[in-house]
């Protein structure tokens, strides 16, 4: 693999190599990541990248554009598909991209967003302070009543909407790990006359594969996305419509020409190809399996008495406060997890007191070792070798011995190269 970089570049290519070592003989458990398929990569570092298309299907800008079409065109279909709706828009490059674009699709500067209290579970480009957006829109914020069982304040929700009068009220997070009640959000939304809007990046695989509920089944109006999450694509964005052609227009324009330039079409390839392997038959088993491992890991992580926040997970993905039970600070977890093999990321936790950079949690879930092919008893033992790596930091000699368990799972597991 890498041949022609091996002879070009040895710099570029140690560093290929060393990340291929890295993700085959580890356990990822960063719940936004995930192993792709051979098909995914082959598409991805296709010939595409070549070819400026700007524009849309049937109408770019440029010449040339038999093949582009037709492969945008594919990814929009089984976008369509997977999460029917009527509209996409499979350009964003980014999740970010996917968000900022719908924000200056339905909203004027000084418009306002009701999301997710950002210190439970919501993302950046819902209304961070340190992001641009908030020197345009306004946003404005719910929390959940109860962090130890997950359950949203859709009361003070409501009280929120009325007052403030959003134009979007905005679902979705990135470190919330419970189902949503979107029938209240819809309904909230309607009173106020505002966009019902999930980003479902997260867990965008686990609706695709009908593991979780898909928000437009409840009237959502729009859903942003990543693709290489659970979705199990390239690394991209994607907004879809539900049935409003107004909104889907707005959205096309403010992708482009708004915000973006040319598509990248070598990665909406790769989600061309990634939706066909997500409406296969065998995707909606890793997606069912991806719930079944996060709640064998609940399970090790209650049992060994470490707080988890909202009380455990409905989803892939769970949110652990180190801090509290063990006294251990999520940077720590991290590096010294890293140590023997495992790969997760250190998180604040609802009103933690400590700073983002050295929170009080770290998160963690199953999506890519579910890939890998781990099921329910593979993943206690994961859970059981982090709490015992955890609770015996400085025994070098048990160290060593769970990095050599841990190496041995990886060699028994290898990464598939392909899914369908
Ligand atoms: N960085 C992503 C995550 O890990 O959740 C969100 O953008």
């Amino acid at each position: 693999m890498y041949d022609f970089v091996r002879k070009q570049d040895p710099e570029v290519f140690a560093a290929l190599e060393g990340e291929e070592h890295r993700e085959s003989e580890g356990i990822e458990l960063i719940p936004s990541e995930n192993y792709v398929s051979r098909a995914v990569r082959e598409a991805n570092s296709s010939i595409f990248t070549n070819k400026y298309s700007e524009g849309y299907p049937g109408k770019r800008y440029y010449g040339g554009q038999t093949f582009t079409d037709v492969v945008e065109n594919l990814a929009r279909d089984r976008a369509k598909e997977l999460f029917n709706c009527k509209y996409v828009n499979v350009q964003p490059h980014a999740g970010a991209n996917a968000n900022i674009g719908l924000y200056f699709a339905l909203l004027e500067p000084g418009d306002t967003v009701l999301g997710m209290d950002l210190s439970h579970g919501g993302h950046l480009t819902h209304g961070h302070p340190v992001t641009y957006l908030t020197k345009i829109f306004k946003f404005v914020r719910y929390k959940m009543k109860n962090v130890d069982t997950g359950e949203i304040d859709y009361d003070e929700m409501r009280e929120v909407a009325k007052k403030e009068k959003p134009k979007i009220v905005l679902a979705g997070y990135s470190a919330y790990p419970r189902e949503l009640n979107y029938q209240k959000f819809v309904d909230i939304a309607r009173e106020v006359g505002a966009y019902a809007v999930m980003d479902i990046a997260h867990i965008a695989g686990l609706i695709a594969g009908k593991a979780m509920k898909n928000p437009f089944d409840f009237g959502f109006d729009i859903m942003t996305t990543t693709t290489h999450k659970t979705l199990r694509g390239p690394r991209g964005g994607m907004i879809l419509t539900r049935e409003n052609e107004d909104v889907a227009k707005k959205i096309d324009k403010s992708i482009f020409p708004g915000l973006q330039g040319g598509p990248l079409m070598n990665t909406i390839a790769a989600k061309a190809v990634c939706f066909g392997e997500a409406l296969s038959p065998k995707f909606k088993d890793y997606a069912a399996q991806v719930l079944k491992n996060a709640k064998a890991m609940e399970a090790v992580f209650k049992t060994s008495g470490i707080r988890l926040l909202t009380g455990g997970t409905d989803s892939h993905l769970i949110l652990a406060d180190v801090f509290g039970s063990l006294g251990m600070p999520g940077k720590e977890a991290e590096t010294l997890l890293d140590e023997v093999g495992i790969t997760l990321n250190k998180n604040s936790i609802a009103d933690d007191t400590r700073g983002p950079m050295d929170p009080s949690g770290i998160r963690f879930g199953p999506p890519a070792i579910t890939t890998r092919g781990f099921k329910e008893k593979e993943c206690t033992r994961v859970a059981e070798i982090m709490v015992e790596t955890m609770k015996n930091k400085s025994d070098e000699k048990k160290l060593a011995g769970m990095r050599e368990e841990i190496r041995e799972m990886c060699k028994q597991f290898p990464i598939p190269e392909s899914f369908v």
